[in-house]
C-alpha cells in the first residue's frame, strides 16, 4: 500500500530504519506532523522558543551554525527539552561535499552534529559518496538522512532529472536514507515503466509552509498545510517564521498560539488524507 494512505502508526510498525520509526512513532503519539524550524541567533531565544513550541512539535529543526553565542551547554539543554517535550532533533546542515569531508563535518568540529541530531540532510549533488560518507558516522548511531530532492525556493535547480537521480540514490541506500526534503511524494519519480508496486516508504518533509503569507523577499515560497499534506501527500510540515515571527522579539503567547494553529492544520490535513483511502 502507498505510504500516503497508511496511518503514521501503521508505517512506524512497518519501517525498518530506527530513525524513521522513532519519528513516525512520535508523530502518532503526539498527533503532530509539525516540525518547527527555530532559526534564531541567540541561545536564550532558541531555548525559549523550543520550550514553548515543544509540546506541539514532533521534530525541532535547527541551524546550529547561526547561534552566535554557541557553547556545548546548548546541546545538553536542547537534549533535555527533547526529552521533556518528546520531540526529535533535525539539524538542517545540508551537507554537500566529498564523503571524507562530510564525515568529518558530521562527527567533529565545534558542533559534533551526529552526536545529538537524530536526522540530518544532504544535497545529492556530489553523488552517492556523500551518503556513504555520512552513513559511516550516522548509521552506527541509528541516525537517518534526508536527501534534498527539491527545494521550496523560486528558481530552484533541483527539478526533473536531478530529482529523479536523488530518488535513485536514496533507493540504493535505503539503510540510511529515510526520506526527502521535497514538495510532493516521490514514489513515482524515476521509476521505470512496469516497475510494479513498490514497498518503499520514504518520509517527505516539506519546508515552505505558511498560512498567512505566500513568500518572503528572498525567494522563499509558501504553501498551506492543506496543500502540502492533503494535496501533495507530504508527511511533515516544516514551519519557521510563521510560528516564531520576528526572531529579535519572541512573544511567547503568540508563538504558542501559532504552534497550536499549525499543528492543528497539519493534523487535520493528514486526517482528511487517510480518510480518502481505497
Ligand atoms: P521559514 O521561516 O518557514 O521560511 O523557514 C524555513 C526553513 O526551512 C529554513 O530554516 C530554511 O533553511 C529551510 N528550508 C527551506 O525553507 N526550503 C528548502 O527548500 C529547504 C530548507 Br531544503
Amino acid at each position: 500500500m502507498k505510504p500516503a494512505i497508511l496511518s503514521y502508526g501503521e508505517r512506524a510498525r512497518l519501517h525498518k530504519s530506527p530513525a524513521a520509526k522513532a519519528l513516525l512513532e512520535v508523530i502518532e503519539r503526539k498527533k503532530s506532523n509539525l516540525c518547527v524550524s527555530v532559526d534564531v541567533t541567540k541561545q536564550a531565544d532558541f531555548l525559549k522558543v523550543i520550550d514553548v513550541v515543544g509540546p506541539y512539535a514532533c521534530l525541532i529543526k535547527t541551524h546550529v551554525d547561526i547561534i552566535e553565542d554557541f557553547d556545548p551547554s546548548l546541546i545538553k539543554n536542547l537534549q533535555d527539552l527533547s526529552v521533556k517535550h518528546d520531540f526529535l532533533i533535525f539539524e538542517d546542515r545540508k551537507f554537500a561535499d566529498i564523503g571524507n569531508t562530510v564525515a568529518l563535518q558530521y562527527s567533529s568540529g565545534v558542533h559534533k552534529i551526529a552526536s545529538w541530531s537524530h536526522i540530518t540532510n544532504a544535497h545529492p549533488v556530489p553523488g552517492p559518496s556523500i551518503i556513504t560518507g555520512l552513513a559511516s558516522v550516522g548509521k552506527p548511531l541509528g541516525r537517518g538522512l534526508l536527501l534534498l530532492a527539491e527545494m521550496s525556493t523560486k528558481g530552484s535547480l533541483a527539478t526533473g532529472s536531478y530529482t529523479e537521480e536523488a530518488v535513485r540514490m536514496a533507493r540504493a541506500h535505503d539503510d540510511f536514507v529515510i526520506g526527502f526534503i521535497a514538495q510532493r511524494r516521490m514514489e513515482d519519480v524515476g521509476l521505470l515503466e512496469n516497475a510494479g508496486e513498490s514497498e518503499e516508504d520514504f518520509l517527505i518533509l516539506t519546508p515552505g509552509v505558511g498560512l498567512d503569507s505566500k513568500g518572503d523577499s528572498m525567494g522563499q515560497q509558501y504553501r498551506t498545510p492543506e496543500q502540502v499534506v492533503l494535496e501533495s501527500g507530504c508527511d511533515v510540515i516544516i514551519v519557521g517564521r510563521g510560528i516564531y515571527g520576528k526572531s529579535d522579539n519572541v512573544d511567547v503567547q503568540a508563538v504558542q498560539s501559532q504552534a497550536e494553529r499549525y499543528r492543528t492544520a497539519g493534523w487535520e490535513a493528514y486526517q482528511k488524507r487517510i480518510s480518502h483511502k481505497s
